[in-house]
This record gives structure tokens, C-alpha cells and sequence, in this order.
């Protein structure tokens, strides 16, 4: 076998960073950042090197298991998905549609196989009980950019290269690498920011690693970023502050906004945010009045019972100051593939709507179809007519990810029928009576969807699988062929032919009478790839089929892939062209988020609690699923409890001790670290761990089992707008165990 050389996009967080591999023998020899890379320049962290562990992990699945008499079993393909034919579409008959519910988690959106086909599976399963990792994440700023730009995937970040101020609320980019803002080297590009003369600023109730590295850190309590903003935007409008720059003429709703949070001042937040009022002012001073500034918030911003509202103030801030659109400021992508703002007739749409439907339950209101993975367990619990009776499972893990997952594992254990597409038999498939498992990432090829949308410069890339795959289907025809069982098809339906089938449908609806020439164009090609190849051909750089022979193909994107990929150059204003909002214009004040702020002033007095928990990010760790990958697990243990001295010593806790961890909802065991970086009164624990539950195979992992964050955390405690779930700012207690 000859050496060769691969060139592949990482699929493990959303930096995207492009990667050289090495394969000698068939076998990986080497992993490194792609120095020619047009996105990343080099950048990768130590995960991507863990790509090979992954993909020689003992524990990976291979095959097919199904559970015997409590045991999970391996079995082939064919076994497993007559199985799931017996079973499920008698569920169906018998329950009804609802009684199945789909869930799907953080992995499908770094896997464009699962991301382009489980819509097919859900719409198959004609459910409204869809859930995902979204609701424990970013649908709170979703939310908000929807309603204010008109498209949920219409979200603008830092143009980090131009701006000469940055203020980085609730995001922890040199630990996570970026999220919804795909910035890989986040920490060279802060470097190079430094050096121009411009300033790094962040808030966050933890000193992290990226405040270390900034020019100025505040703290701040926990679930406050609301009142901050608010003030902040007060602020501008007190000190007749306010420039709208380029965007002035698309902008509804100013005078709104300053009266929504007119009662807002720095004086009345002080307290509440842990912060001076005149730190407020300053905040806002600078950044009203540097040229080039941007304010990004991300999940700390979000996962709190007021997350829309600070998602949307973060966004108010950057329009009141001239910075939205604005070279420098916080700018818009112009994705090559996949971006609803690059489609249909520009400059206005129809805007996004939420509560279409609502839980069953709970009453929470659909957002972007999805109902929040916090009302998964009452669903299967809760008897009545839709009851949730079975589930399929997508690349999730809610046992370890999802508040209160002690109580999910309960409600799992209780279902007629479970079905997991995963990788690994962990704390939620083995619950699962059929697993199913795709290859590994090495083995598939890759294009990522979602965040070339949201990336700090314009750009597509597209990787082909580096191993050869195995005889065993890909994620998308696994999805497809669930897709055809649901739909009473049988097991032994031929994907191909129904992919085929799907394709001509949907060609024909888009192209008319072009659509034999499309489909002609793109016979070589099926599943995602064929998707595709058509996504970027009638994408704003494509050749359009024709008519713009210099346009993008997947053909040309793939040549590129020795080269880095291909560069499409730094972000551009795009206000308004991208907008698709019913008025055509930037809605700054949306009655929902208007109409949600008397609760979060009606929330202003009630009192700090002694101690609340928040999370924590670690390079080494990717939420729950590759504590599994020696590379990544050596070194020292990184689920401890961090608080501040003052804390420790009022609650008689010393270094390294064993403490226990209470909430209204459950109690854990960890390790107690001891750090000034901590604000008084905010311990700080990581989420995703809490290994070595009984059935789950995950050898190395069980060995280092770490504490369950959200064991501690309240499946009811949601933002009423959004549904995402609570993580951060919630109460507990702790006390010395040895
Ligand atoms: N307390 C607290 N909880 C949190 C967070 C927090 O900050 N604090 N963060 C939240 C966030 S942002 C997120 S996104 C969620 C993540 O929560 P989830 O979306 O549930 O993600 P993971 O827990 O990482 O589980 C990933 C699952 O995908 C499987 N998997 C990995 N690779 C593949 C693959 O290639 N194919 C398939 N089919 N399966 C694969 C893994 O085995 C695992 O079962 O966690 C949330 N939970
Ligand atoms: N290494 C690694 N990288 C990851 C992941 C991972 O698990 N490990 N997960 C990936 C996923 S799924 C996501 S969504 C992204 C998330 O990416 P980030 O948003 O950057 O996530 P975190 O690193 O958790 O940073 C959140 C910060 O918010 C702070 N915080 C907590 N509560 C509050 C609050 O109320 N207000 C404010 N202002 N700050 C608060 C925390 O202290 C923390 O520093 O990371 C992705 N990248
Ligand atoms: S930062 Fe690390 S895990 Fe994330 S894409 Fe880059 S190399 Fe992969
Ligand atoms: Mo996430």
C-alpha cells in the first residue's frame, strides 16, 4: 500500500480547522493543521490527533447490537432492522404518531450524512415530538436573530480580523473554539487584534482562559447578562450615544427599544450583575465610541431563564452603536452552500414563527420545529393520549447532556422501544433496544453545512472520506432506511432507489422543467453528496448549472481540497439584501422580546442565592462523548468543583477534597479546586461526565467516571421564550465529605 496524504476538515467542533493526515499501510501515521488551509491556516487543537483513538477505539461500535434479555447483543444489519420493522410501525398503528419521538444531538451537525437526512426521518415519523441539543444550547440567540434579521441561521459574529474592540460575554472561545462563530485560532487572532492597538474585554463569572488572555475581565452573576445589556443599552440612549451608521435606513424600532428599557439604568442593575455602575458606563463608552467594535455573547448568554432577551440586547448593541453590517463590527456571512439568506427574493421574507404547536406536557411552544429536550422525560412519563412511548435517538447522550438525566435514564428504561444511531453503547443507548452504528468520521466524507454560515471569513471546502468505508451502510442510508420502516416501507426497502426516488421529487419541484437536466448533471452522484453538489451550484457562487461557468461545483470545491479549499474572501455588508423579515427591514424591538422584559425587571430584586454552579469548558473534552480517547483522558482529572477561597473557607472545604454537591434536584460527589479566578459565590463544575453507569461499554472513561453537572440541574427550569434549558446560575449547596 502507498503513503498518502489527506486533506480533511475536523469534524469535532465548530472551528472547522482543516486537517493534513497521513496514512502509511492503511493506517493513520500522522495528524496536523493544514497550514494551506484558507479557514485555519495551520490551527488545530489536541483533538483532532485524537481522531485516530477514535477511530481505533476497541469500545467504537461496528456493528449492529440489539438487547436479548437485558443484554445487548451484536447482530447484522439485517437483524437489526427487521427488528425495528416488527416492532416500531405497530407502535405507530396502535399509538399514533406522537407516541414516537426523535432525538438528536450535538454530533449530527458535524456530520452532514446525519444533518441532510434526519429531516427525511422526522418528516417520515410525522412527530411533533422532536427534540435536540439546540434547546440545551443556542436557540435562545436563534430566537432572537430570527425574529430581528428574519432567518434562523441569519446571526452575525465579530469580524475578528477588522475590529479594534471585542466584547466577549459568556463564550470561552480558547477552551471551546468558537460556537455559533467559527473562529479557528481564536486565540492568534486576539494576538494580532492586541497588536493593532485594539482591546479584548470579557465577562464572565469565572476568570477563564480567555479572559486571561484579555485586556480587561468583569465578573459577573450569574443569569445578570440581561440586566447588563439592558443597562448598557439605557446607557447609550441616557448619553445620547446612539448611531446607526450604514444599516440607519433598515433599522424599525429604535424609540421602542429605549423605552423598553428605559427603567434599566446601571444604578438599578449594579447589584443585581455583581458589577460597578460605572463599570456599565465605562463598558458602554468604549464601546460606543471605538470605530471597529463588536459584542458577542454565546452559551452563557443563552442558557439561562432569560436568554432570549440577552441574546437579542447583544445584537441591540451592536445596531445602537453603528457596528452591525459594519466592516470590523459584527458582519454577516455569505455561505457558498445550504444559507436560506442567500435564497429565494432577497431583502424580505416571512420571518420566522415559534408555537406553532406546543408539548403536551408542559405547554412549551415549538421553536424551529423542535420541542425542548427538557420536556423529553414528562412526555414519556406522563400517560394520556400521546403519550411518548418510543424514541430514536440521533447522536445524543441527554443521560450525561440534558438537565436532570437521572430522571431521563428512568423514563428511557420505561419505553416500549428505543432505537440509537450512535457510535457507542454509553449512558443513554444502552437503554436503547436497537443500536446502530455509522463509521467513523475517517471513513465518510464531509462538508460542513452549518458553519461556513457562521464563519469569521467566507470560504468552501469539502473533504472525501480518508479510510475506505466498511460494507455497511452510511449514517444517511441508515437515516433513510429508518425514514422507509417508519413508513411502513419494510426493512428490506433499497435506500439507493428510494434516495433516487426522493431526489427526482424534490429536483422536480425545484427546477420545473430543468430538473431532468439537473438530475442528469448529478447522476454520478447520490445521498448527501448529490444534495450537495446542488446546493452549490445554485449557490450565490455557483455556476448555476450552467449559465455562470466560473461558478462553484462540487467538482471544483473538491479539487481545491490539496489547496486549503476555496477562499471567497472577507466578510461583505450584506444589509439589506440578507434580510427576510415581512417588513424588509431589521426589527430591533419584537413584541415577544418586548413583551418578556417586565419579567426580567419584575426578576431584578429577588436575591442572590449563597451559591450557585455554572459549567466549564476544557479543551480535552467535548461535552460527553471522548473522555473514551487516551490521548484526550491523560493528564489530570478535570471534572473538579472550582470555587473561591473565600468559599472554601467559609464552608470549611480545603484543595482536593471530596465534597458533596446538592440542588433542589439531585447531589453529586466531586473534587474540590480552589481558585481566585472564581467569583465569590459561583462554583464552577464541567458538564458531561459522571461515566461508569452499569450497561454502558466505555472502558477507559468508566475509569475516570467525573461527577453529572446535570444531575444537579432542574428539567423545568426553561426561558419561556425560547425553551432552552437553564444550565448555569443555579442554586446549590456543598459541604465536606472527608
Ligand atoms: N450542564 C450543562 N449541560 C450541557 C451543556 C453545558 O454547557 N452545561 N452544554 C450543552 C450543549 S451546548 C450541547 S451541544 C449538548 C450536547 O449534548 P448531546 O448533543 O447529547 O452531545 P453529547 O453528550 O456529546 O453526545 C453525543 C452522542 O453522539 C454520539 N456520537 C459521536 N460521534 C458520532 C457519530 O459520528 N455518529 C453518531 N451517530 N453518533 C455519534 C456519542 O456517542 C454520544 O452518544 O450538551 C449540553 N449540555
Ligand atoms: N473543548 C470543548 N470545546 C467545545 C465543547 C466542549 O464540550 N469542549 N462544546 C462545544 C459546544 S457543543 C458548544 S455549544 C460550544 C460552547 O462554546 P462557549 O460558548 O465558548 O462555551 P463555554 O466554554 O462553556 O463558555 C461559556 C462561558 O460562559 C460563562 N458563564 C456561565 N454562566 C454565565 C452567565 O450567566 N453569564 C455570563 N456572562 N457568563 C456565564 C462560563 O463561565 C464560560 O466561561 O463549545 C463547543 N466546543
Ligand atoms: S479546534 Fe480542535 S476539535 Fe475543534 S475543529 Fe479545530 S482541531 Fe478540531
Ligand atoms: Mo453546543
Amino acid at each position: 500500500m502507498t503513503d498518502t496524504t489527506h486533506y480533511r476538515i475536523c469534524p469535532l467542533c465548530e472551528a472547522c480547522c482543516g486537517l493534513e493526515i497521513k496514512v502509511k499501510g492503511g493506517v493513520v501515521s500522522s495528524i496536523k493543521g493544514d497550514a494551506q488551509d484558507v479557514l485555519s491556516q495551520g490551527y488545530i487543537c489536541p483533538k483532532a490527533v485524537a481522531l485516530k483513538d477514535l477511530h481505533d477505539d476497541p469500545d467504537r461500535l461496528r456493528t449492529p447490537l440489539i438487547k436479548r434479555n437485558g443484554q445487548h447483543v451484536a447482530a447484522t444489519w439485517e437483524e437489526a432492522f427487521a427488528e425495528i420493522a416488527r416492532r416500531l410501525p405497530p407502535l405507530q398503528a396502535q399509538h399514533g404518531r406522537q407516541a414516537v419521538a426523535v432525538a438528536v444531538g450535538n454530533p449530527t451537525v458535524h456530520k452532514y450524512g446525519l444533518l441532510t437526512y434526519f429531516p427525511r426521518l422526522a418528516r417520515a415519523l410525522g412527530t411533533r415530538n422532536v427534540f435536540s441539543a439546540s434547546s440545551l444550547d443556542q436557540v435562545p440567540k436563534q430566537l432572537a436573530c430570527g425574529l430581528m434579521f428574519g432567518h434562523w441561521m441569519t446571526v452575525p459574529l465579530p469580524d475578528i480580523t477588522r475590529t479594534q474592540l471585542l466584547l466577549v460575554i459568556g463564550a470561552n472561545p480558547l477552551a471551546s473554539n468558537g460556537s455559533m462563530w467559527t473562529v479557528p485560532d481564536f486565540r492568534g487572532k486576539a494576538k494580532a487584534l492586541q497588536a493593532r492597538g485594539g482591546r479584548l474585554v470579557v465577562i464572565d463569572p469565572r476568570r477563564t482562559e480567555t479572559a486571561a488572555v484579555a485586556d480587561a475581565h468583569h465578573f459577573i452573576r450569574p443569569g445578570a447578562d440581561v440586566f447588563l445589556l439592558a443597562a448598557m443599552v439605557n446607557t447609550l440612549f441616557a448619553n445620547q450615544w446612539v448611531r446607526l451608521g450604514a444599516v440607519a435606513e433598515w433599522v424599525n424600532g429604535v424609540e421602542a427599544v429605549q423605552q423598553a428599557v428605559a427603567a434599566f439604568t446601571p444604578l438599578a442593575v449594579a447589584a443585581r450583575c455583581g458589577m460597578a455602575a460605572d463599570t456599565i458606563v465605562e463598558l458602554t463608552r468604549e464601546l460606543a465610541h471605538t470605530e471597529r467594535a463588536a459584542v458577542y455573547g454565546r452559551i452563557g448568554t443563552c442558557t439561562q431563564t432569560f436568554g432570549t432577551l440577552a441574546s437579542w440586547l447583544v445584537d441591540v448593541l451592536n445596531a445602537l452603536t453603528g457596528h452591525l453590517d459594519a466592516p470590523g463590527g459584527a458582519m454577516f456571512t455569505k455561505a457558498a452552500a445550504f444559507a436560506s439568506n442567500t435564497s429565494g427574493a432577497s431583502g424580505t421574507g416571512r420571518g420566522v414563527a415559534t408555537g406553532r404547536h406546543r408539548s403536551r406536557v408542559s405547554g412549551a411552544p415549538e421553536v424551529m420545529g423542535e420541542l425542548p429536550m427538557t420536556c423529553l422525560a414528562e412526555e414519556i412519563e406522563s400517560p394520556g393520549a400521546d403519550q411518548v412511548r418510543a424514541l430514536i435517538t440521533v447522536a445524543t447522550n441527554p443521560v450525561l447532556s440534558a438537565p436532570n438525566g437521572p430522571r431521563l435514564a428512568k423514563a428511557f428504561e420505561s419505553l416500549d422501544f428505543m432505537v440509537s444511531v450512535d457510535i457507542y453503547l454509553n449512558e443513554t443507548t444502552r437503554h436503547a433496544d436497537v443500536i446502530l452504528p455509522g463509521m467513523s468520521p475517517l471513513q465518510d466524507d464531509h462538508f460542513d453545512v452549518s458553519f461556513p454560515q457562521l464563519s469569521w471569513r467566507n470560504h468552501a471546502r469539502y473533504s472525501p472520506a480518508v479510510l475506505p468505508g466498511e460494507e455497511r451502510p452510511f449514517e444517511w442510508q441508515i437515516l433513510l432506511k429508518l425514514a422507509a420502516i417508519a413508513q411502513g416501507q419494510g426493512a428490506d426497502l433499497d435506500v439507493n432507489a428510494l434516495d433516487d426516488a426522493q431526489f427526482a421529487h424534490e429536483a422536480q419541484r425545484q427546477f420545473g422543467a430543468r430538473a431532468g437536466a439537473v438530475i442528469a448533471a448529478t447522476a454520478h452522484l447520490r445521498g448527501p453528496q448529490r444534495l450537495l453538489d446542488v446546493a452549490l451550484r445554485t449557490g450565490p457562487y455557483g455556476d448555476a448549472f450552467g449559465p455562470k461557468p466560473d461558478g462553484l461545483t462540487l467538482a471544483k470545491v473538491t479539487a481545491a481540497n490539496a489547496c486549503g479549499g476555496v477562499d471567497l474572501g472577507e466578510l461583505q455588508p450584506r444589509i439589506p439584501e440578507l434580510l427576510r423579515t415581512p417588513s424588509g427591514k431589521i426589527e430591533l424591538a419584537p413584541p415577544q422580546l418586548l413583551a418578556d422584559l417586565p419579567r426580567a425587571w419584575a426578576d431584578l430584586p429577588s436575591a442572590a442565592a449563597d451559591l450557585v454552579i455554572i459549567g466549564r469548558r476544557d479543551v480535552r473534552s467535548n461535552n460527553s462523548w471522548m473522555h473514551n480517547l487516551p490521548t484526550l483522558a491523560k493528564g489530570p482529572f478535570r471534572c473538579t468543583a472550582l470555587l473561591h477561597p473565600a468559599d472554601a473557607a467559609r464552608l470549611q472545604l480545603v484543595e482536593g477534597a471530596l465534597a458533596r454537591i446538592s440542588s433542589g434536584t439531585g447531589s453529586i460527589e466531586a473534587q474540590v479546586q480552589i481558585s481566585t479566578d472564581m467569583m465569590p459565590g459561583v462554583v464552577s463544575l464541567p458538564h458531561g461526565w459522571g461515566h461508569g453507569l452499569p450497561g454502558a461499554q466505555l472502558s477507559l472513561a468508566a475509569q475516570r467516571p467525573g461527577a453529572n453537572l446535570n444531575a444537579l440541574l432542574d428539567d423545568q427550569a426553561r426561558d419561556p421564550l425560547s425553551g432552552n434549558a437553564v444550565l448555569s446560575g443555579v442554586a446549590i449547596s456543598i459541604m465536606a465529605l472527608t
